[in-house]
């Protein structure tokens, strides 16, 4: 077998993190053939929870897990690893408004960032679930610099577009996967947009060709995306908690597990969506980490940006409605210091 990789989740002791490490040790992130070693971040109120769990690691005798390890110590935490899941942050408290959840976050993904930068592997790719999950990478990014380059940090919006999939696939009566090419554009936010206007079905026709049939014509489609589609894909986090009475857990842990896996490994059919660092693509301001459509060769280049695709009018107008948001993130953390 080949040596172990070292994978850190932070937050391990909560809800995603339950949901992670069980899959990740049975080999769903990095495949059957890496063993994995794990390393578990909480804070002091957290430790007992990941302890726990990191028992009933032990217990399930997972031949790819090597060794497992909780601890509250950055350094520790992120010594040589080269897999980074950032899902612990601050949640927002009543009466907390956004510049003090952004002061929080800033005062956890800073730290974070700066001791991956210190003692990562250097091959170490960073993604972040927790929320404001763009900007949280965006810090995370900035504090690792020069040590490390800002396009190994990315952001979670994989859930968003497996829930565009899934909304799809129901309505068009076909398999998840049979659909290709969905885009998650910008925040993973209530402002993000859901985008098909390039997403095909497996028997070749165009997903909005197909939604056009099922649903009558061209302007019930539209009709459709706009005020059923888009709406419930963008705001399915606050369904979910109304339905179940919690947050999104077990979907959330597969779509960081699809993240990375797809991100090592490469993709498959098309392309899939990721929150990554701009450079300029589609007007976004370089360095913003924005969601884009993206594929990956399971090379060290991780995921590449797909470029030139082609947006109308009102399809602009609700990207940039997003991108806007991520600017005023940025320029509410600079305006704390952070950056
Ligand atoms: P939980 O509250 O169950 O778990 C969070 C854990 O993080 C806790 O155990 C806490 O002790 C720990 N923690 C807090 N600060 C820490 C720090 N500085 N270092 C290490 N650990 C720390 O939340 P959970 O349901 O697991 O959600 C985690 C995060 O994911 C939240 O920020 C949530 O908003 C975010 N989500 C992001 C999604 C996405 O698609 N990007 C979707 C799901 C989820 O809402």
């Amino acid at each position: 077998a080949s040596e172990p990789t070292t994978v850190t989740i932070t937050g391990a002791g909560g809800q995603i993190g339950y949901a992670l490490l069980f899959r990740i040790a049975a080999g769903d992130m990095l495949g059957p053939d890496r063993p994995v070693r794990l390393r578990l971040l909480e804070i002091p109120q957290g430790m007992r929870a990941a302890e726990g769990a990191a028992l009933e690691l032990q217990d399930c005798a997972f031949p790819l897990l090597h060794d497992v390890e909780v601890t509250d110590d950055l350094l520790t935490a992120f010594n040589g690893t080269s897999i980074a899941l950032l899902v612990g942050a601050r949640p927002r408290g009543p009466g907390m408004e956004r510049g003090d959840l952004l002061a929080a976050n800033a005062g956890i993904f800073g730290p974070q960032g700066a001791a991956i930068g210190a003692v990562a592997a250097d091959d170490v790719r960073a993604v972040v679930v927790g929320n404001p999950a763009n900007t949280n990478a965006l810090i995370a990014a900035a504090s690792a610099a020069p040590d490390i380059p800002a396009d190994r940090f990315s952001a979670l919006t994989r859930l968003d577009h497996n829930r565009a999939v899934g909304q799809l696939a129901d309505v068009l009566e076909v398999g998840p996967g049979d659909i290709a090419d969905v885009i998650i554009w910008g925040n993973h936010s209530a402002t993000q947009f859901p985008d098909v206007a390039h997403a095909t079905l497996a028997d070749g026709r165009s997903v909005l060709e197909a939604l056009a049939e099922r649903l009558g014509n061209r302007e019930a489609a539209t009709a459709w995306l706009d005020d059923v589609f888009i709406p419930r894909v963008a705001k399915r986090g606050a369904e979910i908690i109304e339905v179940r009475g919690s947050s999104s857990v077990a979907s959330a842990a597969n779509a960081a597990i699809e993240h990375v896996r797809d991100e090592q490994l490469g993709t498959h059919r098309g392309w899939t969506s990721a929150a990554v660092v701009s450079r300029g693509e589609y007007g976004v301001p370089e360095g913003l980490v924005c969601s884009l459509p993206v594929v990956s060769r399971g090379d060290d280049r991780g995921y590449r940006i797909i470029e030139g695709l082609e947006f109308d009018a009102r399809a602009r107008a609700r990207f940039e409605a997003s991108v806007d948001e991520l600017v005023a993130e940025r320029d509410a953390v600079r305006a704390l210091g952070v950056l």
